[in-house]
Parts: structure tokens; C-alpha cells; sequence
């Protein structure tokens, strides 16, 4: 019999059984769920991880919900705004799946406002014109869906799950995005020009979005055996890469790399490096936008604390009035 590939059901509750356990799921390609016994770091990296995904989609309103009130027509601005209640949506989803595994939403919000916990580095750059609207549904969005559609199947199951509505609204605002730039580029010369504008400031922080190179990902081999990622952050950025490009040459923008090209051996589009200080200057707090980004966040946290204080008031009046052992 292959004993590395047994089934160590039979644990009798013995660490190295349930990390036997543990481990067979994982090779079996099999989810983990909130009550299966797991090891810390395996749960600390997913709480990590998820945070930071929730807090992305929390801030990621911001940059696009200034538009809101200044959409050129009230189709663009019904549009706009479902996009951006989607967002909160997928925040709110993924806190649920980080609280599967202990963590407290309170806490978690508040690691962000002190600037403890990260979010995308991607939501530090400022939105000045209509277009960077088109560009982040585009570019933003569709790097969340090369990045995403994978964790389809990360081993963790609330995760993974919350992952496939998620990337289905994703793509949705992925298409809307272009539709707005197709549009912009059948208007007048100066939309087209802010059209390729947009795309020349986003192109290179998108590439960001997949995070360091590889050889400088210091969760990736963790993460990868774990199988919470499926792909290196490098094989995701080639993939964007691969799928933008004929999609720049259909819209009639140029994308603002000097170094890319299709290679025939590789079969794979070759592109210049990123400016991997850059990141690390706007993961650590000096993007353009980072102050007022967590600032907003931190306003609308304390302004929404009579909501939160009523809810609590509401739940625990409810549950006074509850008979004992009743299921809501
Ligand atoms: N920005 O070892 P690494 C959206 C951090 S929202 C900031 O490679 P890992 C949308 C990284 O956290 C989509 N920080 O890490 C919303 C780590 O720091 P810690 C957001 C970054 O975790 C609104 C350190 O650098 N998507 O779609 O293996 C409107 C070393 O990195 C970044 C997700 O959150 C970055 N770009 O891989 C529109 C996807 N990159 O934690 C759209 C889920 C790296 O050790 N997350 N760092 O202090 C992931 O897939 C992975 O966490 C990452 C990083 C690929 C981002």
C-alpha cells in the first residue's frame, strides 16, 4: 500500500494525525471547512490573505465612487454605482469567510484604519478624469479575474466559494469598463486622448497588483503547498500581460512598455520590469493617495457607528425577548 497516500481518517485526535489528516486533504485536492483542524500558519496566512483581499474591495470604492456624482449621464452613473455596491458586497463577503476562521470584523477594521493590516497597492493612485473609470474596470478588474478565477479552487472552502460570485461580477465589470472606453475612443480626438492617458498611468501598477517577482515573494512557497494559491505571482502578471495586449490593439491604444513584444519560442508576450521600489514605497504608505484613502475610511467607519450601535441594540433587545433555546 502507498502510506503516503493513505487515508489517515482514522486519526485518533493526535497532532500528527489530524496534520496527517490535514495534509491528505490537501493532496486530495479535497477543501478544508471552518471546523476541520488546521495548522496555524495555514490559518493565519488565509486570515492574512483574505483581510487584505476584504480591505481591497472596501477602499476600492473609493478611487471609482468619485465619480459617482459626476458621471456624464445617468446610465453611466446607474452603472457606476451597481460597480461599486458590488464591491462592498465582495468585502463583505470575504470578512464572513475571514470570520470562518476566527478573526472578528471589528478587529480587522480597525488593522486597517491604523495602517496595520495591507490592502492593494493598486487603490493608492488617483482617479482624474472619466476614463480612469473605463481603465479600472478594464485593467483592475481584469487582473482580479486572472488573479481570482483560480482561487476558485483554493483549498479553503468559504473561500473558494465566496471567490465564484465574486469573479462572476468581476467580469461583468471588466466588459463595462471597455464598453466605456470603446465609446470614448469613437468620440473626439481629445477622449482619445484621455483614453491613452488613462492606460499610460495604469498600466504599470496594475502589473503590481500581482505582487514581487517570484524570487521575492516571501509567502508564495507557503501558500502555493497549501494550495491557497495555485499560481506564482509571475505566471498571473504573464497571463494579464498575454490576454491585454490584443485587447489594447482592438480598443487602439498603445500600452506604455518600450520592451513589449510577442515571442514566438515562448509563445508569450516578453515585457519590461516593473519598478519594484514603487511598490514597495506604496505597500509601505507613500502612494499618492494612501493618507487620504485610509483617512475616508476612517471618517466613514466613525460616521456609520450609530448604525453598528443601533444593530446591537436591536440584536440584543431581540434576544431578551427570545424564549431560551430557540433557533432564529
Ligand atoms: N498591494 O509574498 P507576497 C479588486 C504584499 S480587489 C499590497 O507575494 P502573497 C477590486 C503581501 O501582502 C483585489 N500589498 O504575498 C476592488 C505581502 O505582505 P504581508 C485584491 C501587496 O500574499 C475594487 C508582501 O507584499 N486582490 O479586485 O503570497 C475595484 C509580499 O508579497 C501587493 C486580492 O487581494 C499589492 N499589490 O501574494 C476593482 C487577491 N502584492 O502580508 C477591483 C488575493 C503583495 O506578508 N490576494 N503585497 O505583510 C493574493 O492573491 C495575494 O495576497 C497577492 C500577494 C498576490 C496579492
Amino acid at each position: 500500500m502507498d502510506t503516503a497516500h493513505a487515508d489517515p481518517t482514522a486519526a485518533d485526535g493526535t497532532t500528527e494525525d489530524l496534520q496527517a489528516h490535514f495534509e491528505h486533504t490537501i493532496r486530495r485536492d479535497q477543501r478544508i471547512e471552518p471546523r476541520d483542524w488546521m495548522p496555524d500558519g495555514y490559518r493565519k496566512t488565509l486570515i492574512r490573505q483574505i483581510a487584505q483581499h476584504a480591505h481591497s474591495e472596501i477602499i476600492g470604492m473609493q478611487p471609482e465612487g468619485e465619480w459617482i456624482t459626476r458621471a456624464p449621464s445617468l446610465r453611466r452613473k446607474a452603472i457606476l454605482f451597481a460597480k461599486v455596491q458590488d464591491e462592498a458586497g465582495h468585502g463583505l463577503y470575504l470578512y464572513s469567510a475571514a470570520e470562518t476562521l476566527g478573526a472578528d470584523r471589528a478587529d480587522l477594521t480597525n488593522r486597517l484604519i491604523e495602517g496595520r493590516q495591507k490592502y492593494s497597492s493598486i487603490f493608492n493612485y488617483p482617479t482624474p478624469t472619466f476614463a480612469d473609470v473605463g481603465v479600472i474596470g478594464w485593467f483592475v478588474d481584469g487582473a482580479a479575474i486572472c488573479n481570482q478565477v483560480p482561487l476558485c479552487r483554493s483549498s479553503y472552502g468559504p473561500y473558494a466559494r465566496a471567490m465564484v460570485r465574486i469573479c462572476k461580477e468581476e467580469s461583468f465589470h471588466q466588459r463595462q469598463g471597455y464598453e466605456l472606453l470603446m465609446t470614448m475612443m469613437r468620440g473626439t480626438d481629445a477622449q482619445r486622448a484621455m483614453v491613452q492617458d488613462a492606460v499610460d498611468r495604469w498600466w504599470w501598477p496594475s502589473l503590481m497588483m500581482f505582487g514581487p517577482p517570484d524570487d521575492n515573494s516571501p509567502n508564495s512557497a507557503a501558500s502555493m503547498a497549501w494550495k491557497i494559491k495555485r499560481h506564482s505571482n509571475d505566471e498571473l502578471r504573464q497571463r494579464f500581460v498575454d490576454m491585454t495586449v490584443p485587447q489594447a490593439q482592438k480598443l487602439g491604444v498603445t500600452l506604455p512598455d518600450p520592451e513589449l513584444r510577442w515571442n514566438e519560442e515562448r509563445g508569450r508576450h516578453d515585457f519590461g520590469t516593473p519598478d519594484w521600489s514603487e511598490l514597495q514605497r506604496v505597500i509601505s504608505g507613500n502612494g499618492p493617495c494612501n493618507t487620504q484613502r485610509l483617512e475616508r475610511r476612517a471618517a466613514a467607519h466613525e460616521e456609520g457607528a450609530w448604525v453598528r450601535q443601533a444593530a446591537a441594540a436591536h440584536a440584543a433587545k431581540r434576544a431578551a425577548h427570545e424564549p431560551k433555546g430557540a433557533v432564529a
